[in-house]
């Protein structure tokens, strides 16, 4: 049956959407995105979110990452190091990133300029990633947590419901089983159930948490689904089953980072972000990697411009 209140965007959609540079522009003007990725585990998570930031257009992207005191002969001699700040400084040169010590948030948070945050792609868990996002939560700017931000997110929504009183918006972005991991810990709903309810009804399912939590939320699949927390929904039509690969997640999250970061609204950020990430996925030769997908971002957004 259509669903009312649920909107598909098109081509003519997202050109109206994307953000185009002005004559005036500078790289401060079109968006500072600090993105919050990476760590030893997970290097490539950090890379491949930066690749997605950098093609979706973002202006200015700064990586923090935590790392681990240096240590010569076992003994710490002062510098932090970072292997995914090594890895992203290799990749993508025109990142700026700064190594923090785990938990740092006064460092993280003195990144200058930052106009959106992304927290999530390949951090390792524990308590110092709540340090982060607690810090990040209280700052009157966007939020996109995906990935290993989403537990910490709902423990902290579980304890207060801090979301839904700040005033700029959260949009978390997880798969299905990070999704049922959520609601569990931030809602208390029982994860089997919540399994059984998505099979059933998707979209109610999510009504519930984006009403109950405040948080946009983009639920990734086949048919990714957008749902604004007044129930208002989006959903992307394009992509194909190749993008269940490792890393393309990442690459999802670094591309919708700049689209906040230049000031889209969560929601459309968010479907403008799957669709495009989506179309990418279409161009690439068969069997995609998560890495080949930023590259194609320019002629994807150079055909709809
Ligand atoms: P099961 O087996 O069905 O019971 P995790 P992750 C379930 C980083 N990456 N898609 C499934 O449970 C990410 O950024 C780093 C996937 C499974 O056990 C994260 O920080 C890369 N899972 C971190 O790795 C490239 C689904 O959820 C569990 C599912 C972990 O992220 C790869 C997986 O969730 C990766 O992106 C679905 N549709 N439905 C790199 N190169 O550095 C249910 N599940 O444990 O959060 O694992 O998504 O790989
Ligand atoms: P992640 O699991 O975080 O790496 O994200 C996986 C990405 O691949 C998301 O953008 C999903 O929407 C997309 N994806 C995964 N499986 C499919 C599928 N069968 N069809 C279309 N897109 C998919
Ligand atoms: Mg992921």
């Amino acid at each position: 049956l259509p669903e009312p209140d649920l909107c598909a965007l098109d081509d003519a959609d997202v050109a109206a959407a994307l953000p185009v540079p002005s004559p005036t522009a500078s790289k401060y003007s079109r968006g500072v995105l600090g993105l919050v990725a990476g760590s030893d585990a997970y290097p490539g998570a950090a890379v491949l979110a930066v690749g997605g930031a950098l093609r979706g257009g973002a202006g200015y992207l700064r990586v923090v990452t935590a790392g681990h005191a240096e240590k010569v002969a076992g003994e710490a001699v002062g510098a932090v190091v970072s292997r995914a700040g090594d890895f992203v400084r290799m990749a993508h040169p025109e990142a700026v990133v700064t190594v923090i010590e785990a938990g740092d948030a006064d460092t993280m948070l003195a990144a200058g300029r930052v106009q959106a945050w992304a927290i999530g792609p390949g951090l390792a868990p524990g308590p110092a990633v709540r340090t982060l996002l607690t810090a990040l939560l209280a700052t009157d700017l966007p939020v996109l947590v995906d990935a290993g931000g989403l537990d910490p997110l709902a423990e902290i929504i579980a304890a207060r419901p801090a979301v839904a009183e700040r005033a700029a918006p959260v949009l978390i972005t997880p798969h299905e089983g990070e999704f049922q991991r959520f609601v569990s810990v931030a809602l208390g709903r029982d994860a089997q159930a919540t399994v059984a309810e998505l099979a059933d009804d998707r979209l109610a399912v999510l009504r519930r948490a984006a009403a109950a939590t405040g948080a946009v939320i983009l639920l990734k699949g086949a048919r990714t689904l957008v749902v604004r927390p007044d129930g208002s929904a989006l959903v992307n039509t394009t992509g194909s089953a190749w993008l269940g690969t490792a890393g393309t997640g990442d690459v999802l999250t670094g591309l919708i980072g700049s689209l906040l970061a230049a000031g889209l609204a969560p929601a459309t950020a968010g479907a403008v972000g799957a669709y495009l990430h989506g179309r990418a996925a279409e161009r690439a030769p068969a069997p995609l990697a998560a890495n080949d997908l930023p590259a194609l971002l320019p002629q994807v957004i150079g055909d709809l411009l």
